[in-house]
Formats: C-alpha cells, structure tokens, sequence
C-alpha cells in the first residue's frame, strides 16, 4: 500500500530531475532570504546560478547546529514570521535551544512524510494511536500525531509520563498502535507485567519506536514483551522531526522521503562524501522547506545509505541503523543533553569545583542521570544539611535548564579521577540489549 505512489517508486533519474530543479529554487531563495546563507556563500564565491542542479550539491557549504545558535532564534529562517505557523526547539550545545520554525506547507509536508510510512507499515482509518512521545517544544508528540491524523488514524495525545494510567488507556481504549521512544516501550511493558496485564489484554500491533539509538535485540524484545512489530523512525527538529526516515514493513532499513531531504554520507573528519554504501556522517539537504531549507546540515549521526529498490517496491533510498554519533551528544530519556550544559549549571555555584562525571545508567529500562561533582573541602567538611541544600538547588537547577532530573552526588575534593589528555566527563553505563 501506498500514499504517494508515484513519488514512493519513482525512478532514480526522474527523481534527480525533481530534486534538481527543487534545490535550484531552495539555493535561490536562501540566498536572497537569510543573510547568514549569503554572507557564508558569499565567502567561498559562490553565487546561486553556480548550483544548477543536484551534482552541484558538493560545492554548497556545510551547516551546523552551532550556525543555528549563533543566529538564535530566528536568524535562520528564509519566511517573515507572519508565514510561521509552528514553532519547535531542541536542546543546544550551550544550554540554548535550537529554535525552528514551520510554515502551513512545511506543516503538511511533514504530514504527508509520516503519512507515506505509516501506510508503507499498515496503519490506517481503523487504527487507535497511542502516542506517548513528548508533546511541546519537542518534535515527537505533535510530529506523529499529525501524522497519525492524515492517515485517519484515532490519535489518543497521551504524551509522556503516569505510565500506570498510560496502560490503562491502552487496554480500555483498545490502542493498535504505540508511538514513543524504544526504552520508553520497554518501561511500558515492565510495568504493565508488574501491574498483572499481559500482552494479551493489549490490541497493540505495531509500535513506531524513535528519538534514540536502539538495536535489533531490543527490537526482538519489545515485539515480545508487547505482541507487536516494531518500526524504527529517525528524524532531527532541523530537518523536520520524527519522519524524515522511517522502517517500511520490509524493516530493512528507514525509507528516507528524497523528494524533500537529500542525503549524502560523509567523512566527518575532513568533509569529503563518501561512496554509496560507505558509513560515515549523515548530511541533509532541505530542497522544499520554506521556514528553514537547511543545506548540506551536519546531523552528526553516523550511518550508510542505500539506493537499490527495496523488497516492497519502494525506490525512496534507505538508511542503515544509526551507529553513533561523531559528537558527544547524550540522549537521555529522548531528551539531547550535552556534558557542557550540565557543567553550565554546576559552574554557576561558588561551592562546586569544577570536577564532575556524569554517570548515566539504564534501570528498569529508563534512563538514569548522576552528577556527581566536588565541592570544597569547606563545604565538604560543614553540617550535612548545608550539603544537602546544595544538592537539592543543584538538582533544580538542572531540572530548569535541561528539562531532565539528575541525582546529584557532592563528593570530596579530589576523588574524582583526572585525565592527562582530553577529560572523560561522561560514562554511560547503559547497555543496549
Ligand atoms: O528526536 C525527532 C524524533 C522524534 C525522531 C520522535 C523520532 C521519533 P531531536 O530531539 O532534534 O529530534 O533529536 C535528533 O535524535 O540527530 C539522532 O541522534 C537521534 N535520533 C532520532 N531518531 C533516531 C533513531 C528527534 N531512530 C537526534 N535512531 C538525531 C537513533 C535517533 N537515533
């Protein structure tokens, strides 16, 4: 089954043809509408008439997250706010959040992405979606809700949290399909055993699974535990959200939506695109947004991309699993934190030193963050409430700008161990089954 046939199987020729004349127009329109674009083409001489279609993609520069904080909040976008219907962020690297931003027709594009896969795995008109995915800032919640809705799915908004009254709805509502993040399903199905269900009183059949890296065993074990066949979807807030590319029923790779977003694998080291098949860095290049048409975007993420006709029929390229990232990005509990945020907050308090290690750890199948963090032998050796107020502004404090809770452990001078070259500030201990 499929929403858009002609685009899901069209030949590879004719798509390069459709995605030539569609990055023309996006260079065009970057360069007249973000001075950033301009400037950055400006630099390296390139003007947009040099681009004259997808062969051409190699000589637009680069972009990064860190572009996107420096021309916070909406330095970015090509469309004057009156045009901006919708607008998401994600944590950055300094504790500001990457701002982006959606017009109407960026809106339905985006639906109509989620819409192909959802189609491509089954779901449609007499389908209950459960969608357990972050509702707000965050793309997950209102991405596949959207997404659900276009197909004619019964959307049921539940978003994150009160996991006891999440099973319940699933059980009464009849919920066939679960969307959220893959160690968030795994939590589902723990505690609905504790709570005496079994996947029998559940009519999940498909789960839609996430945000975060996760493995074919963990796969195995949630289509156990929940009775379901579970997809993998993969999407960042700069390009869109969940939906750039997603598992079709075939589960051999996420069909990306190459009529929108050009992908192209590369060398993170020094730049150079990488042959077809090759695993390196993923790169998108937004050739139909009209808010924010990122070029040649540095994802970080780290996988390969194959173009040959998949299995069902599909010609849309897919990409392998996400194998890591080539920064230090931490995903804990679906949410980006990076190490330098955390040290952010600690380094505000005049009792802290700055010597920390975040430990992360999975229990019972949720993620679990420790800072632990000297303080001066001062405070170390004063009364215990002193330290424990510490903590708890500590802990707040972490909670505000990072949107996560983190146990926080004050430890005395000196204990925690140095590094003689570059400093290990994260150990995450979380094995993915
Ligand atoms: O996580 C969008 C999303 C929501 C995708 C719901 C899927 C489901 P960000 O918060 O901007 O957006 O985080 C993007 O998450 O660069 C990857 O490192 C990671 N990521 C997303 N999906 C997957 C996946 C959303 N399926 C970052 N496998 C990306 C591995 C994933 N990593």
């Amino acid at each position: 089954m499929y929403w858009n046939e002609k685009i899901e199987t069209m030949p590879r020729e004719e798509m390069r043809k459709l995605q030539s004349e569609r990055l023309v127009d996006t260079v065009k329109r970057v360069y007249e509408n973000v001075p950033y674009y301009r400037k950055k083409m400006q630099d390296i001489g390139l003007e947009p008439g040099d681009i004259k279609g997808i062969d051409d993609l190699n000589k637009l520069p680069f972009t990064y997250k860190t572009d996107l904080r420096d021309n916070y909040p909406f330095g970015t976008f090509a469309v004057p706010m009156e045009q901006v219907t919708r607008i998401h962020a994600s944590s950055g690297t300094t504790g500001k959040q990457t701002v982006v931003g959606y017009t109407q027709q960026d809106l339905d594009v985006w639906a109509e992405c989620l819409a192909r896969s959802f189609t491509s795995i089954g779901v449609g008109r007499k389908d209950i979606a459960h969608i357990a995915y972050g509702y707000g800032l965050f793309t997950g919640g209102l991405g596949a809700h959207c997404g659900c809705e276009k197909v004619g799915a019964a959307v049921v908004p539940v978003s994150t949290g009160n996991t006891k009254r999440q099973i319940n709805l699933m059980v009464d509502f009849k919920a066939t399909l679960l969307c959220c993040t893959p160690s968030y399903a795994l939590h589902l199905a723990d505690t609905m055993k504790d709570l005496g269900f079994s996947k029998d009183d559940l009519c999940l059949k498909y789960g839609v699974f996430g945000a975060e890296p996760w493995t074919e065993n963990m796969r195995k074990e949630l289509e156990n535990k929940l009775g379901i066949t579970a997809y993998d979807v993969y999407g960042l807030s700069e390009i869109m959200g969940p939906g750039v590319s997603m598992n079709c029923s075939v589960k051999d790779g996420l069909h990306i939506h190459h009529d929108h977003f050009v992908p192209e694998i590369i060398n993170p080291e020094t730049g150079e695109v990488l042959p077809e098949g090759e695993t390196g860095e993923l790169v998108f290049t937004c050739i139909t947004k009209q808010a924010l048409p990122l070029l040649r975007y540095r994802t970080k993420d780290l996988c390969s991309v194959t173009y040959d006709t998949c299995e069902c029929g599909r010609t849309l390229p897919r990409m392998g699993k996400i194998t890591g990232r080539s920064d230090d990005m931490m995903i804990i509990r679906g949410v980006n934190v990076f190490p330098s945020q955390i040290e952010t907050v600690l380094l505000k308090f005049s009792d802290v030193e700055p010597h920390y290690m975040i430990y992360v750890d999975r229990v019972n199948n949720l993620d679990i963050m420790e800072v632990q963090v000297e303080v001066t032998q001062e405070l170390f050796s004063s009364r215990v409430r002193k330290l424990e107020d510490l903590e708890k502004k500590l802990s707040a404090e972490i909670n505000s700008t990072l949107g996560i809770s983190a146990k926080i452990k004050l430890v005395e001078p000196k204990t925690i161990p140095r590094s003689e070259g570059k400093a290990v500030r994260v150990i995450d201990r979380r094995k993915l089954v």
